[in-house]
């Protein structure tokens, strides 16, 4: 890990992150009366995905709030095709840089289903007061200061890490901040809850196959099948996994040969909070916070959640 955040430096961007995602709540609580914001925007992202309205809106929400705090240097989003650097005074000069997702799940949006924002935070790699470069952007997990994420659930939950546990708060909707709800979180070390799009089962390797197979019998450690529970939302998939133990899969597939899920926005954060409630983020075969990305919109692999699960799940991909 880099060289840790302080205590200062944390407070000021829990509250950015804090502030932007308050209002996105409020925005998404009140999605269905709001014409603006519901529906699809008619871009396409970088990812070859329709943009929804909202999630143009989750977008300039965070970027503004990290532009605002004065110690964010530059962000990279996965709305967006480039990096962005922050070039006036003071964050031009600020230490850390943030990437982030901005709303997690998109697609959910128009039916009323949880979504997220989940982003990870670096010190800059670049000299103090020249513009961040790609460099800064394409660090390997290991070096995350700090990571969370954001669930606009049936509560509006702020789940982050500084490299020394988890901590979880609920926004008080009526006062506006949000309280420590969830103290030290860890992830059961075994579960008995996996989450995968089988609709992609045919397409995948055999070894996956097989531990999907396993799942679904009474040879794993509970006697009986595990439960199936996909919501396609990232954020409230792993979330769920966090608090009751499981697995999330994402694997490598035809239609999608790298995996579906973007290394720098989603995998990496998502793993550095797995490991710091005492779970595993790996790809099936490696360990996801040591991978040097090359690419700012890198896809990969992911299998993450309960410690146990996702050593078996690797155990049969061999
Ligand atoms: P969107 O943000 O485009 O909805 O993608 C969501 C996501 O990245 C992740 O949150 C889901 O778990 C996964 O993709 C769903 O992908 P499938 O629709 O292929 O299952």
């Amino acid at each position: 890990m880099g060289k840790p955040i302080s205590a200062e430096e944390l407070e000021i961007i829990v509250r950015a992150v804090a502030s932007a995602s308050h209002s996105l709540s409020d925005e998404i609580r009140r999605a269905g009366l709001l014409e603006h914001i519901l529906g699809q925007e008619g871009n396409v992202n970088v990812q070859g995905e329709a943009q929804q309205k909202l999630d143009v809106v989750a977008d300039r929400a965070f970027i503004n709030a990290f532009l605002d705090c004065g110690i964010v240097c530059g962000i990279a989003s996965e709305e967006n095709d480039e990096f962005v650097a922050f070039d006036h005074e003071p964050s031009k000069d600020g230490d850390f840089v943030v990437l982030f997702d901005p709303l997690d799940g998109s697609s959910n949006i128009d039916v009323n289903v949880s979504i997220g924002t989940i982003f990870s935070v670096y010190r800059r790699v670049s000299p103090k007061g020249t513009a961040v470069t790609l460099l800064d952007m394409l660090q390997p997990g290991t070096e995350q200061v700090m990571a969370g994420y954001v669930l606009y659930g049936s509560s509006t939950m702020l789940v982050y890490s500084s490299g020394n546990g988890v901590n979880g708060f609920t926004l008080n909707p009526s006062t506006g901040e949000f309280c420590l709800s969830h103290p030290d979180m860890i992830m059961p070390e075994n579960g008995r809850l996996y989450a995968m799009n089988e609709g992609n089962i045919q397409e995948c390797e055999q070894g996956l196959v097989h531990y999907i197979q396993y799942c679904q019998s009474r040879d794993n450690q509970t006697g009986m099948p595990y439960s199936g529970r996909y919501i396609g939302s990232l954020v409230a998939d792993f979330h769920r996994n966090l608090i009751k133990g499981g697995i999330y899969i994402y694997p490598a597939v035809p239609a999608s040969p790298e995996g579906r899920l973007r290394l720098l926005y989603e995998c990496n954060p998502l793993a550095f909070i797995a490991e710091q409630a005492g779970g595993l983020a790996t790809t099936g075969r490696q360990r996801i916070l040591e991978i040097v990305p090359t690419q700012l919109h890198q896809r990969v692999p992911y299998y993450v959640g309960s410690k146990l699960m996702v050593e078996k799940a690797m155990s049969f991909l061999g």
